[in-house]
């Protein structure tokens, strides 16, 4: 592929942070902005270039901020603006760009504008959301919330429902309202202007939909809106901004139209295909079958080869709304660390960019509960209550919680073994996991051959390396278990091998063995029938 032109978020390494969870600096146990900068030097020793903020606006709370009630404002537990432009600043002079998260499916139902459009049907502000009347006195059609139940909302006052397809505190926003559309490019230049590195955009697949056909992702318009926003906001030239849609639903053909630079819409796309692979298909998230390694090959060979050269990849394991990756799919008990730095080879030697999700460098573990009153997050306890309703047992709620609720990717950054894993003075909004005093931030940088120090000559290797940003990708044939590919550019060709599973596998391959890159444990000088141990993996550039 002829490289045209570099975009700076084509070689960084983005870095996601919870603010909830992350660090508090006051002690009143949720996490917050000061604490946030106070951690920037961490950051940049990692060598992340980038931070993906999830939002800090002000907020209910109801879905940890996902419910927003005033764009142009921070969260009081979180700090003022003065904070923000203080991190804005400090991020800066350290290389580091703040992409702030766009939430604009869907407001909280204490935002001014739902606050008026309750008041009547004739109000300003009505068609700034999706009313609809009942239908046999019931709500107007089959739409579901992704919080479980109904996604329509009955409101007394006015007789009509209103549209929620997460939950009943966050309404949907009426994008076919041009009016809608124009406050939202308003909020988004004013959040350019003072100097963010561009936006991760919330569902924004959804933001075409047409309730009354019962269609959500990919509506109609969703194109045509996403231009009128390149147009209006991030894609204008005194910018050079990054934009990253959550578009659950996209395949490689649906990335294209999103992230093909020809098209003006966004720079790239996260796409969940991978991460649905240990759902049975047609249920839902909780509903569970075993990983196939073949499968994770598929896919993954699929989007590099796919997208390569009409749009771009996002590369991630985890973000606040997944299972932590070495608990999900890697080994979290004798094999933790081995199977961390493993699976932070494999997706970081792809093309495209890579995330990092707050945790994730240290190899943290999801966080089991016993007691539904444990559970913080809205979407678990939607469930629990929608399940236990349907006769599931507690215990069997419960496992599923366990494994993939959204919780165990928000207890606290585990900082040190000091009360709390330092990440408060005070008492934590979430417990911490009680493993804090063996897998914690100093314990890490301690040892130079912790998850950490993988994480940031993996980094280190992406910024040295054209190869990395830019070669071509080749899945190679192997036993099942084992996910072995190559990356070749400009003649030189890394090789790259894992283990993906607990058992021994055998691997060869007929080529030179040259320089080893990286390895989680010592590679044998020869690429000929060698037996990879359990979570063994490694990089070596091939000899001629
Ligand atoms: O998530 C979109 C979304 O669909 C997820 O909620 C997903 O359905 C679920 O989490 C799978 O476990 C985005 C945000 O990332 C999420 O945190 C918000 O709750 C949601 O949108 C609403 O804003
Ligand atoms: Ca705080």
């Amino acid at each position: 592929m002829t490289i045209t032109e570099t975009k700076w978020w084509q070689t960084a390494v983005l870095y996601q942070i919870y603010p909830r969870g992350f660090q508090d600096s006051n002690g009143d146990g949720i996490g917050d902005l000061q604490g946030i900068i106070s951690r920037l030097d961490y950051l940049q020793t990692l060598g992340i270039t980038g931070i993906w903020l999830s939002p800090v606006y002000k907020s209910p709370n109801d879905d940890n901020g996902y419910d927003i009630s005033d764009y142009q404002d921070i969260m009081d537990e979180f700090g003022t603006m003065a904070d923000m432009e203080e991190l804005l600043v400090e991020a800066e002079k350290r290389g580091i760009k703040i992409i702030m998260d766009l939430v604009v499916n869907h407001t909280s139902d204490e935002h001014a504008w739902f606050i008026e459009a309750k008041k009547g049907k004739d109000n300003d502000y009505r068609d700034y959301y999706i009313w609809r009347d009942p239908v046999d006195s019931d709500v107007p059609n089959s739409l579901g919330s992704a919080f479980s139940g109904t996604a329509w909302a009955f409101d007394e006052a006015s007789g009509q429902y209103y549209l929620h397809l997460f939950s009943k505190k966050q309404p949907d926003l009426n994008w076919e309202n041009e009016k809608v559309r124009q406050e939202v490019y308003d909020m988004m230049n004013f959040w350019l202007d003072k100097g963010i590195g561009g936006f991760r955009m919330d569902v924004i697949d959804l933001i075409g939909k047409i309730p009354d056909e019962e269609i959500t992702g990919n509506g109609p318009k969703l194109h045509e809106y996403l231009k009128e926003m390149h147009t209006t906001t991030f894609g204008q030239e005194k910018y050079d901004v990054m934009t990253v849609g959550e578009t659950w639903g996209a395949t490689p053909e649906i990335a294209k139209l999103y992230s093909n630079p020809a098209r003006n819409e966004l720079s790239m796309v996260f796409q969940f295909e991978h991460s649905g692979l240990d759902e049975v298909p047609g249920k839902s998230k909780w509903d569970l079958q075993p990983l196939k390694v073949s499968a994770l090959k598929k896919v993954f060979a699929k989007w590099q080869n796919e997208l390569g050269h009409e749009g771009w990849n996002s590369l991630f394991w985890n973000n606040h709304d997944l299972p932590r990756i070495v608990s999900r799919w890697g080994n979290d008990k004798e094999y933790r660390e081995k199977s961390a730095k493993m699976l932070a080879i494999l997706l970081h030697m792809l093309k495209g960019t890579p995330y990092i999700y707050q945790g994730e460098e240290i190899g943290m573990t999801n966080t089991p509960v016993s007691d539904v009153s444990e559970i913080d997050d809205i979407e678990s306890i939607n469930l629990y209550e929608e399940r236990l309703a349907l006769g599931y047992t507690k215990e069997e709620i419960l496992t599923s919680i366990n494994a993939k609720g959204r919780d165990n990717a928000r207890t606290p950054m585990q900082w040190d073994a000091s009360d709390n894993a330092g990440f408060t003075t005070g008492t934590p909004w979430l417990h911490v996991n009680p493993n804090y005093k063996e897998i914690n931030v100093a314990e890490n940088l301690a040892d130079e051959h912790s998850v950490f120090h993988t994480y940031q000559k993996l980094i280190q290797l992406r910024k040295e390396n054209p190869l990395v940003v830019w070669g071509d990708f080749e899945l190679l044939d192997t036993v099942d278990e084992v996910f072995a590919y190559k990356r070749l550019y400009e003649g030189k060709e890394w090789l790259v091998v894992t283990n993906f599973s607990n058992e021994e596998h055998p691997f060869s391959y007929d080529g030179n063995y040259g320089t080893i890159l990286i390895e989680n444990e010592s590679t044998p000088q020869s690429l000929t029938d060698i037996p990879l141990s359990p979570w063994q993996a490694f990089v070596v550039e091939l000899k001629k």
